[in-house]
């Protein structure tokens, strides 16, 4: 340990400690803008600098690491003054018509220059002219907003080791975008959207989607059915001042009806389907010497790495569509069936954590009978969004149930989905029972939870020792698949996810400042949201699930049937 003061407050902290971090600790609050925990530590915007006793410049606090008897001020006049002329500058060259930015209230530069309290902005000189990408179906890249912190280009560079963002040009006409200013379409991006997440802006951003589901909640003629992803519940209270892991699915289900869709249903019921459909092709290619290891294919972020990336493999992922296409497949095929609805009236809106499934919604294998499984997607943010449109008290409203109607049941395995590892926990519930032919004792499979980046685990099952492995976020899946390849390592099943943590963290939930990461890691607060709803359901495995049982007896037949072929699953290019 060292001993330094800060503002003449004693401190002690680690010697491997900058002097960001050992403010915090004394808590003392040093601004900052580029700063991203573990991400991007380089003292590039300025504004974290201190008086550091016996330096002759100042020094940027998120890179400068303390020592013994280290004196430092963080707010003298010549800090204020510096900082606050930094921040000028940076916002001269920012396009700041805050009041129409998606990013109003959530924007930390908005936030900065309100707590530094600049009043005017005195540098009137040429501004570059932006350029704006919303060709792809998911991102949008607005280089008027960019204020060139990096936190985007290393969160794509080290976080998911993909590196499609860089600085590209110089000078004045520097610009954040793929190699060769290409769009983001054209770029081997897999709109993951982590670097939406890292933005402190509206530089990058997602695709809005909100107007076409409000005219089609509009049209008296269309039949609009909303479902939201597990991990949408865990993550939609931050847009109304919830603490980050505060669960709030019966207020989000009561918004959803208040907006005025006509049925509310749950993800969940498509991730129980999932579970049917995943676990028996598991059992097939397990007693039929089909292709091992099986790799789980609900991620849309992790297909299109995988398909950019690891070509050779594609015959390894589940040919399982994802739960919230399935849901949308069953949805204008058997609830339009029943309920004497026309299909073609029907659309569908997916809630989504993610950015990448509006992409994945757009494939062309992602129809049924030439309709989409599903018309439109909306991330957590989108749909925050759209209740304050709508001038929804989301606070105020009591907790609501989905719609009972054949999709309305789910389990606690579906709920778990949303998190790292609860996909194969899921699977393994139902697997299990399937070989062992009778219940579980302990349905909980704890060695795959949690945020450690691979997980594996052995578990024997009607006499098999099935071994899997968990990996979450681009950067892992690649480590587990080399060790895969190379043949360090064997199994019969694996579950990716394309952002670490999982859907919890996916690249469209709220936006929470960087800040607030020094002291709590996201992913472990949103999951805990999930597993205690997976605790306190009725029916925690998928396969006891009894609408679904329904739908197996009178639509599809059985797990894997040609029916549930033509609707349920796909194929991936390379
Ligand atoms: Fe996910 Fe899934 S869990 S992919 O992370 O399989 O997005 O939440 O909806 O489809 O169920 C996302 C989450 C989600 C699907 C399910
Ligand atoms: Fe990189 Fe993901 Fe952003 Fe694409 S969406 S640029 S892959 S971080």
């Amino acid at each position: 340990k060292v001993t330094l003061t800060i503002d003449n407050i004693k401190v002690s902290v680690p010697k491997d400690y900058t002097v960001l971090e050992a403010a915090k600790e004394a808590n003392i609050d040093i601004p900052t803008l580029c700063y991203l925990k573990e991400v991007n530590e380089v003292g590039a915007c300025r504004m974290c600098i201190v008086e550091v006793k016996g330096a002759r410049a100042l020094q940027a606090a998120c890179v400068h690491p303390v020592s013994d008897g280290m004196e430092i001020k963080t707010n003298t006049k010549k800090v204020r003054d510096a900082r606050r002329s930094t921040l000028e500058l940076i916002l001269s060259n920012h396009n700041r018509e805050c009041l129409t930015c998606v990013r109003n209230k959530s924007c930390e530069l908005q936030s900065l220059s309100e707590e530094l309290g600049i009043r005017d902005i005195p540098y009137g000189g040429a501004k570059v002219e932006g350029t704006i990408d919303s060709i792809s179906h998911s991102i949008v890249r607005d280089s008027s907003k960019c204020i060139l912190c990096g936190r985007c280009v290393n969160t794509c560079k080290k976080v998911q080791e993909i590196g499609v963002l860089d600085f590209v040009n110089r000078g004045f006409d520097t610009q954040v975008a793929p190699a060769f200013d290409v769009s983001m379409m054209d770029a081997p991006c897999i709109y993951c959207g982590q670097c939406i997440v890292a933005c402190p802006v509206a530089a990058l951003r997602e695709k809005d989607d909100i107007e076409k589901v409000w005219d089609a909640i509009s049209d008296e003629d269309t039949f609009v059915v909303a479902q939201t992803a597990p991990a949408v519940r865990a993550a939609l209270g931050e847009e109304f001042g919830y603490e980050i892991g505060t669960r709030v699915t019966g207020k989000m289900v009561a918004s959803l009806r208040r907006l005025g869709f006509d049925r509310v249903f749950d993800t969940n019921f498509g991730a129980d389907l999932t579970i049917m459909e995943e676990g028996h092709e598991l059992l097939d290619r397990i007693k039929n010497n089909g292709v091992l290891p099986m790799i789980t294919s609900c991620s849309p972020g992790w297909i299109r790495y995988c398909e950019f990336n690891h070509p050779d493999i594609l015959e390894n992922l589940s040919t399982c569509k994802s739960p919230h296409q399935m849901m949308g497949a069953i949805i204008k095929s058997y609830f339009a069936n029943k309920k004497g609805l026309n299909p073609k009236k029907i659309f569908v809106v997916s809630i989504m954590p993610c950015t990448s499934k509006k992409t994945e919604a757009m494939r062309a294998e992602m129809n049924v009978n030439g309709l989409r499984d599903v018309d439109a997607v909306l991330t957590t943010r989108e749909l925050g969004r759209m209740i304050k449109q709508g001038r929804i008290d989301f606070r105020n409203l009591g907790d609501e149930m989905f719609d009972q109607d054949l999709l309305g049941e789910y389990t606690g395995a579906g709920v778990i989905f949303g998190a790292t590892g609860g996909v194969m926990e899921a699977a393994l519930r139902t697997v299990a029972e399937v070989l062992e032919e009778k219940p579980l004792e302990d349905i909980n499979f704890t060695a795959v939870r949690g945020i450690e980046d691979i997980k594996e685990a052995q578990v024997n099952l009607g006499g098999i020792d099935v071994k899997v492995a968990v990996a979450h976020g681009t950067k892992m899946a690649d480590k587990l698949l080399q060790m895969v390849k190379n043949g360090e390592r064997e199994y019969h099943f694996i579950e990716i996810m394309g952002c670490s943590g999982g859907c919890v963290t996916g690249g469209g939930q709220p936006h929470v400042p960087a800040k607030k990461l020094m002291d709590v890691d996201v992913r472990v607060e949103r999951a805990k949201a999930l597993y205690e709803e997976d605790e306190i359901l009725p029916v925690r495995k998928s396969h006891e699930n009894t609408m679904i049982k329904k739908l197996y007896k009178d639509f599809l037949g059985h797990p894997n049937s040609h029916k549930a072929h033509e609707l349920l699953h796909t194929h991936y290019h390379k």
